[in-house]
């Protein structure tokens, strides 16, 4: 009996964890229901129209970690854009250098880290006025470029939910028996775009109220920058971010090795685990934000010290580096340095994002602290 509720809150879990319902036109990415049309060469324009037809929209790329479901899938199914990138849902038309998607209410989309690729080390979108689509690009893992709007690419779609099919114009959409490659796109105008009334502006805030956790006296004042997270209490010097307690050390230029020592004498802190792209934009933001920056970056306790190519944390465990976490050095995908370069950091000049570095370089320090498990404290 114990067994089968086991199975079946299971079941229960397992299908809360997609939101998908994907027609036979879409394949489940992540959460999301997406069509790879990679051989089709449209404009940004047209692109929508054909995803329109099929009842989508170009794809709206509004979580990080969509990027690396992207990427494996185009790897898994063979859908590289013969083009060299797809179009996505995102555009700077109405607003020069404000990028809203199409869909969702014209959401926008945030400039810098970990959305945004470089071209020639300058980081996109770089198009001003001439560039004002989005696109992802195939060398660069897949994150994102403004492109001219004009330029012919593939179109990646994405289905429409059941409200957006409610709100378009009243026709139908046809999603049986369509044979998507000979579907010609119309002419209707597949969008409209309005003045947005409330920017997306980042909300971040340093007073945050501390809910219960009051039994340690020797924590500071709580600050806290996701928006994702609750705050939690961190030890003297740390920072509250994305629910976890990091301390920047921005003096202490040292070597590899030396940066993690130096965080164990930080109320027993590590080198931070930057594991997702959530977080490292996050960190990323709370920097620029606050106006922190080193001339060089920031070591993280990753490394392949002891098998090249095999990224791990400090204490053994694989790394999850999947894109978008890796910056780039004229327009090459780190991690580059191979046994030259065996500790990770992350790099101001390339917004933050993670190189591979020689370990004896001198870089300031990034710690993180521990959760102690005995106290249910960050220590
Ligand atoms: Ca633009
Ligand atoms: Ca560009
Ligand atoms: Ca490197």
């Amino acid at each position: 009996m114990f067994s089968l509720a086991i199975i079946f809150f299971t079941l229960l879990v397992t299908s809360g964890e997609t939101s998908a319902a994907c027609t036979e036109l879409f394949s489940e990415v992540g959460t999301r229901c997406l069509r790879f049309l990679p051989d089709v060469e449209l404009d940004w324009t047209d692109a929508q129209s054909r995803c329109d037809v099929i009842g989508g929209h170009l794809a709206r790329v509004d979580d990080c970690s969509l990027i690396a479901g992207i990427a494996a899938y185009v790897g898994a199914h063979g859908v590289q854009p013969t083009s060299g990138a797809y179009w996505i849902g995102a555009t700077d038309r109405l607003q020069e250098g404000k990028f809203i998607w199409i869909s969702n209410n014209q959401t926008e989309l945030s400039l810098g880290t970990p959305f945004w690729g470089t071209s020639e080390n300058i980081r996109e979108p770089n198009g001003g006025s001439l560039q004002n689509c989005v696109a992802m690009m195939k060398n660069q893992a897949y994150h994102f470029h403004d492109v001219e709007c004009s330029v012919k690419l593939g179109a990646l779609c994405e289905q429409n939910t059941d409200a957006e099919t409610d709100t378009t114009t009243g026709e139908p959409h046809c999603t049986t028996g369509v044979a998507t490659d000979d579907v010609t796109a119309t002419t209707k105008e597949p969008y409209t775009l309005t003045e947005a009334t409330t920017p997306n502006e980042r909300t971040s805030s340093s007073a945050l109220e501390t809910t219960g956790n009051t039994g340690k006296t020797d924590t500071t004042t709580v600050e806290h920058y996701s928006t994702t997270e609750k705050p939690v209490l961190c030890p003297d010097g740390y920072t509250s971010i994305s629910g976890r307690c990091f301390l920047f050390l921005t003096d202490a230029v040292e070597s590899w090795t030396a940066a993690r020592l130096t965080c164990s004498l930080n109320n027993s802190g590590r080198l931070a685990y930057v594991d997702n792209c959530h977080l490292l934009g996050d960190l990323a933001a709370y920097l620029v934000d606050n106006d922190i920056s080193p001339t060089t970056g920031y070591w993280i306790g990753i490394h392949d010290h002891e098998a090249e190519g095999i990224f791990r944390f400090t204490d053994g465990t694989l790394a999850p580096l999947t894109t978008p976490l890796w910056g780039f050095t004229n327009d090459t995908m780190e991690p580059n340095g191979g046994l030259d370069e065996n500790c990770v950091a992350m790099i101001a000049a390339d917004d933050f994002f993670l190189h591979d570095e020689d370990c004896d370089a001198a870089l300031a320090v990034l710690c993180e602290a521990a959760w102690n498990t005995d106290t249910q404290f960050y220590m």
